[in-house]
């Protein structure tokens, strides 16, 4: 329907079996009937993949041609999951290659299976960064998404007697497929060595010598948009060696620098780093962060250079989006190229470099902080450091000029007691910085970042997040996708996410209600299918599926969630009729390796689980289930058949969340605290439209202040009491969690007792899960609740948040 009509030709069913079996041929010289599911799913990714690189060049012909501002994404992680399916749906080919697929004997489903996720990052913001480029796409935005191409991605999660253990994701034996090399692009990146300066011509020239030189070989991602004949590229650095191994070269000391320079681009690329929302300062970290982020500069200054002749108008023509402080680096970079590659001074390179980077925090944890050793920088970025420490520098002059405080001054410093402060570089050298809530945003600029913004309260902003509504709602969820259709008189809301709001007259409609639960059945059905083939797990499609799926953190708190099915599980034995209706509990999470309490947790959902499955008296009325190895492509059979959405964080602690946005636009009700994007889709919903429980992200605060005692509460509450000596007892296994036990009441290493206010939340948790067991009997209230959540979640649409951050941040034009 809004699509506009000059757009490109697409395959027909016939033509595209034309092309695969071509494909077929031509990479394996065989015909369709002799091929494997694997060797059909690569010849789909390459003739999809031809078909997105031919608008690839006219999308490039035309940015350039109209001399378009290009928005450069960078970011260490993107959760890209499959792509497939996504490609195929974008290009409005679905239904035409899922017939040709069968028409060529092949099950289309079994061929979708087969694809590994491209599973480059941890959750949350790398996740976003690959909902970010859908959106791009979609809006006509010519931009380009930047990240390492590694070759492991997040590790494959076994759980083996209810422990985590994580397995190499090889992923690109298939995944590779989708991309391709450009060794003409190749950049060079420089570590360690040493400087030299001399003068030239009145003219002040550094020099790296004897640096260690790695190749950076892009290995381009094409991503299609959807209602458009754009297209935009994911750059992924691929890392070598810049010269080969040859014994020829040892009399003159090279093959010594040979082979470091094979290994470290060997080691450079290998492994994504599994920590989320935790600071790592591993010294391999800071050199996957300077890879990137120099190849991406070079690459970024050599077209425009090749377009425009100067680098003098880059920032009229780039501007450069950095996800968290891991690309931090850019900004030095920048510089470097500006002063020692194209002969600008400080100034000039300092005013075009600060119109150019915006910052956008994801975090407000304090381990999460980046703090690079002063001494690593040094050895390792010689250039970059000499430049961080005259911003540094410069910085501190307008601070203490501003301010005249030193307690400001060092709260602001870029280097300070021999760490180098990322957060702090960005807020010196961007134009821009950005919460990704509201709420999240307001403690930025009130708590985190209070001097920085009183100083320079222009550059503050938020944009809350958003996600791909086409690929969480309409491609995983057919049959919510024709309902709405048929409802809302087309497929308006793939272009236009706020028409679902027209759902809103249709809540109080029984007929509606009723096909709106057959949906929601369903889906839990062909879930329960998939979780006993796949996972033999047996799931009762009858009983509610309340389900907390996200990275395992204390301060997500999936504890509380099990406290309180402890809770449940007591009353049951108690009473056998407590619980009317079944209710299952479904956790999906993957734990840092070295994060000790958060495998811990994951270990105790494993043995209530185990202990709730063999005690008959649970039959028919209460099951856990843990899912193996949560990820993008289980997210999308869960979201469907979801019913209940726990986003429990302690308030103040979860940036946003995006998960909670998936669960609503399913029609999932949620049970929540008033924290990241919670308070938005409150804003929206009502209190009467969700269940919120907890207390207030300024209650925390003052509660911490005033001295927060959890044994005061394990005393005066006796059902708490009993949950948390269930704790150390232990379950049917016989493992104790007398740690947990300990951490709650008494604190342990260093972290304060209850450190998240678990306790202080729980009675009202139980009371909101009481609300909502009570709401889920009431069929006609449940559903009319569950229309108004789908209704009303335009908002989240990635498209909203794509088209803020092109009005008030990049200021480029958009569909
Ligand atoms: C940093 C340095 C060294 C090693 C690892 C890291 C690192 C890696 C990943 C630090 C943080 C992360 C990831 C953070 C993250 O996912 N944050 C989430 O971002 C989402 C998108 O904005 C929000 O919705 C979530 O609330 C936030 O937790």
């Amino acid at each position: 329907m809004a699509q506009s009509k000059s757009r490109m030709t697409p395959f027909t069913t016939k033509t595209l079996e034309e092309a695969l079996t071509a494909k077929l041929m031509l990479n394996f010289s065989k015909a369709p009937e002799e091929a494997t599911d694997e060797e059909m799913l690569k010849a789909c990714a390459l003739v999809i993949r031809d078909m997105m690189a031919s608008r690839g060049l006219e999308a490039r012909r035309k940015t350039r041609r109209e001399q378009k501002k290009k928005v450069h994404y960078l970011s260490l992680e993107f959760l890209m999951g499959r792509s497939l399916m996504k490609n195929a749906y974008n290009l409005e080919i679905l239904p035409q290659l899922k017939e040709a697929l069968e028409n060529l004997g092949f099950k289309a489903g079994d061929i979708f299976e087969a694809e590994p996720d491209a599973g480059l990052g941890n959750g949350g913001l790398g996740r976003l960064a690959a909902c970010y480029l859908d959106s791009l796409t979609s809006l006509e935005i010519p931009a380009t998404g930047y990240s390492i191409c590694y070759e492991l991605g997040i590790f494959k999660q076994k759980i083996v007697e209810g422990q985590q253990v994580e397995l190499p994701d090889d992923w690109k034996g298939l995944g590779a497929a989708w991309l391709l090399p450009k060794p003409e692009e190749i950049q060079t990146v420089h570590f360690g060595g040493t400087l030299r300066e001399f003068w030239d011509n009145g003219h002040l020239h550094i020099v790296n010598e004897n640096a260690t030189a790695v190749q950076a070989v892009p290995c381009d991602m094409v991503v299609a948009g959807y209602g458009t004949d754009h297209v935009n590229t994911l750059r992924l650095w691929d890392a070598r060696a810049a010269r080969p191994v040859d014994m020829k070269l040892f009399s003159r000391g090279e093959y010594a620098k040979a082979a470091e320079e094979e290994a470290m681009a060997k080691a450079i690329a290998r492994v994504l780093y599994p920590e989320d929302n935790h600071y790592e300062g591993k010294s391999l970290r800071l050199k996957q962060q300077y890879f990137f982020v120099s190849a991406t500069v070079q690459s970024i200054a050599t077209k425009h250079l090749d377009t425009y002749g100067t680098l003098k108008n880059f920032h009229e023509k780039n501007v450069i989006q950095i996800n968290d402080t891991h690309p931090t680096l850019v900004i030095p970079e920048l510089m470097r190229i500006f002063i020692d590659e194209a002969g600008m001074n400080w100034d000039e390179a300092w005013d075009i470099t600060t119109k150019s980077v915006a910052y956008t925090n994801h975090t407000v944890l304090a381990e999460a902080l980046e703090r690079w050793p002063q001494n690593l920088m040094e050895t390792l970025l010689p250039r970059i450091w000499q430049i961080i420490v005259e911003i540094a520098g410069r910085w501190q002059a307008k601070v203490e000029n501003f301010y005249h405080d030193p307690v400001k001054t060092q709260k602001m410093a870029i280097v300070w007691g021999g760490e180098v402060r990322m957060a702090n570089l960005c807020l010196a050298g961007g134009m821009a910085v950005n919460g990704v809530s509201g709420l999240h945003s307001d403690i930025l600029k009130k708590d985190v970042f209070k001097e920085a913004c009183d100083m320079e309260p222009w550059k503050f902003q938020n944009v809350t997040n958003g996600i791909d509504h086409r690929r969480w709602l309409s491609e995983v969820n057919t049959g919510l996708d024709s309902l709405i259709r048929e409802l809302t008189g087309g497929d308006d809301y793939l272009t236009e996410p706020m028409a679902l709001q027209k759902l809103d007259a249709y809540a109080d409609d029984k007929t509606v209600q009723e096909r709106l639960e057959a949906i929601k059945r369903a889906n839990k059905e062909s879930f329960a299918k998939y979780t006993k083939r796949h996972h033999g797990v047996t799931l009762d499609p009858g009983s509610i599926f309340d389900v907390q799926v996200k990275r395992l953190h204390e301060y997500k708190r999936q504890l509380l969630n099990v406290l309180h099915i402890i809770h449940l599980y007591q009353k049951l034995q108690d009473d056998p009729n407590s619980i009317t209706q079944p209710h299952t509990f479904l956790f999906g999470a993957k734990s840092a390796p070295g994060y000790f309490v958060a495998k811990r947790i994951i270990r105790l959902i494993n043995s209530l689980a185990d202990d709730i499955a063999h005690n008959p008296i649970c039959k028919d009325k209460l099951q856990v289930v843990f899912l193996e190895n949560y990820r993008v492509s289980l997210a999308e059979k869960l979201m469907p058949a979801s019913e209940v959405s726990q986003q429990i964080s302690t308030a103040g602690k979860e940036a946003s969340g995006t998960g909670n946005m998936k669960f609503m636009m399913n029609g999932a009700l949620t049970i929540g605290t008033l924290d990241g994007a919670n308070v938005e889709m409150h804003e929206v919903l009502g209190d009467e439209n969700m269940f919120l429980f907890g207390l207030h992200a300024d209650e925390v605060e003052q509660l911490k202040r005033e001295g927060y005692v959890p044994q005061r509460l394990y005393n005066r509450d006796e059902s708490l009491r009993r949950c948390l000596d269930a704790l150390r007892a232990g379950f049917r296994d016989g493992v104790s969690y007398e740690d947990l036990y300990q951490r709650l009441l008494f604190g342990a290493g260093g972290s304060a007792a209850d450190e998240y206010l678990l306790l202080a939340d729980f009675r009202s948790y139980c009371e909101a899960e009481q609300r909502m067991v009570e709401t889920y009997a009431d069929r006609e209230q449940w559903n009319r609740m569950s229309v108004h959540n789908i209704a009303r979640s335009g908002i989240f649409a990635a498209d909203r948040a794509i088209a803020e951050y092109a009005d008030n941040i990049w200021h480029v034009p958009h569909k």
